[in-house]
């Protein structure tokens, strides 16, 4: 079994996260999504979601590409991630492009290309105008 792994926040999910969820699948036939926390957004990314921890993993475990939904809680996981869930393949999106180079000791690590139109801030900007 061919396994992936995949990093992010996925507030207010949206077609983009879908491409790269889908995409990521197709790697391998097990996907990994590590979620970042509350905690972890808001001390480490300054990003306050609009949908706590608990929401965001409901609506990514009820995506057919995803098959285990984990805590991120540090940016310092990964490697230990990588090694506990004996993934092969590491993924993100291309805005990550050789940030996590360092994982090619352990797996595979491939950055895909970004949905370019959509973002989660592009949604909350149209919404308060
Ligand atoms: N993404 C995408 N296209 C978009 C928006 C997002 O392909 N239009 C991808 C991102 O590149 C990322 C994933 O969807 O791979 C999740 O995006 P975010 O929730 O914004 O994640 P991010 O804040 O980048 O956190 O340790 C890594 C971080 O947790 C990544």
């Amino acid at each position: 079994m061919k396994r992936v792994i995949t990093y992010g926040t996925f507030d207010l999910i949206h077609y983009g996260h879908i491409n790269l969820l889908k995409r990521a699948k197709e790697l391998g036939d097990y996907l990994i999504v590590a979620l970042s926390t509350d905690e972890f957004n808001w001390n480490s990314k300054h990003k306050k979601c609009y949908f706590p921890y608990q929401k965001r993993q409901q609506l990514l475990e009820a995506i057919r590409y995803v098959d285990l939904v984990i805590p991120e809680e540090s940016w310092e996981q990964k490697a230990q991630d990588v090694q506990l869930y004996k993934v092969d393949t590491f993924v993100m999106g291309d805005d990550w492009q050789g940030k996590f180079d360092f994982l090619k000791e352990y797996c595979q690590v491939v950055y895909l290309p970004r949905t370019p139109e959509i973002s989660t801030t592009q949604i909350k900007e149209d919404l308060s105008t």
